[in-house]
């Protein structure tokens, strides 16, 4: 990869400063201590881990967006994995046909393809892993709040994707992924590991948590609205994508995804079913059954855990009427106006 590719070009004693100073302003912030038993700070009307918060900072100072750049932006649990790997096969199928036996999604979980901003926290990040960063456009994806991102955005044209989940999934698909990497060591955006404790956790103490935003990233509904708001403002440059939809209807929202991401399919790659390759090759069944996914890992986090079972709705087998009545009183309460419905 060129330097110029390279996003973070802070020079090293501007680190160390930003660094020192991030210190203070991380420790001057209110914080508690998530179900997990890690310490998640709050920022802004949001909840960070400190690696995270770490990044903001060189986000929204050093990130030199280029004008093709990609963003695929969520909530976690809400269909990141997938809408990666439809960014990933729709931009590149110039270059990779979906039915390329050496496709990349055949060999790279989608989200090496497409790497978290977050990654980005030192002057000189090993980013050359990372196939999509090295091609044109470049795609990134990120966890944050669009408020935390849009600084360096500004005056760039580059497109956001945003995927929206139901909540009361989310929840339970994010229990069942902490469920399923107890005792990991947990490293994804940095070398400090947060620790994804040994026992079961309870999902009551989840649903109370989330319930008060205390949820990294969280809360979740402000972090939808956030984008949701954006793609009202600036459709051509945000685009707000239900998971619900996606599952409804993969074909038409993957034509709609390649029209704002200006590839839209021709008729003779629709008349070659090209639609229905790249829905194929992003499915959950086929991403699931493939080695990578199957034995692969990043940041101490397998691979085969971000799959599991992508049903809507799941969460009425895990929440009581109670907790159903709770949260959808929440959600109504904060979305209400909006014109916002998950
Ligand atoms: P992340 O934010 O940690 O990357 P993310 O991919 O957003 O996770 O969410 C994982 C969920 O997406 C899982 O949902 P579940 O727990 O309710 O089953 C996972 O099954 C689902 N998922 C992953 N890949 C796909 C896919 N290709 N199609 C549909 N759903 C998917």
């Amino acid at each position: 990869m060129d330097e110029k590719d390279v996003p973070m070009n802070l020079r090293e004693e501007e680190e160390e400063n930003l660094s020192e100073e991030t210190k203070t302003w991380i420790s001057s912030l209110p914080w508690e201590i998530d179900y997990l038993g890690n310490k998640l700070f709050k920022y802004e009307g949001y909840w960070y881990y400190e690696d995270v918060l770490q990044s903001i900072p060189n986000i929204q100072s050093g990130f030199k967006p280029q004008e093709t750049d990609i963003i695929v932006a969520s909530f976690p649990k809400s269909g990141t994995t997938w809408l990666k790997a439809l960014t990933f096969a729709l931009v590149q199928r110039s270059k990779h046909p979906s039915d390329d036996d050496h496709h990349p999604m055949l060999s790279h979980n989608p989200h090496e393809l497409v790497p978290y901003l977050e990654y980005l926290k030192s002057s000189k990040p090993d980013l050359t892993k990372f196939l999509s960063l090295s091609s044109s456009p470049r795609m990134f994806s990120t966890h944050m709040p669009l408020h935390a991102i849009q600084e360096p955005l500004k005056e760039s044209p580059c497109k956001i994707v945003y995927v929206c989940r139901n909540v009361k999934d989310v929840l339970v698909s994010l229990w069942h992924f902490f469920n399923a990497n107890k005792g990991v060591q947990w490293n994804d955006f940095s070398q400090t590991e947060k620790i994804i404790r040994e026992e079961d956790y309870s999902f009551e103490a989840m649903f109370e948590s989330f319930c008060n935003g205390v949820t990294v990233y969280g809360p979740s509904w402000d972090h939808a609205l956030s984008y949701w708001r954006a793609s009202l403002e600036d459709p051509k440059h945000v685009l707000f994508m239900m998971y619900e939809e996606l599952k409804a209807e993969p074909r038409t929202q993957v034509k709609r995804l390649a029209e704002f991401l200006d590839c839209p399919f021709t008729k003779e790659e629709e008349d070659s079913g090209s639609v229905d390759k790249i829905v194929e090759l992003c499915s959950l069944s086929k991403l699931s059954s493939l080695e990578i996914n199957k034995s692969g890992a990043l940041g101490g986090v397998d691979f085969k855990t971000y799959f599991r079972k992508g049903e809507v709705g799941g969460w009425k087998s895990y929440m009581t009427p109670d907790m159903e009545n709770k949260i959808d009183m929440i959600i109504e309460e904060k979305l209400k106006g909006s014109g916002l419905k998950f």
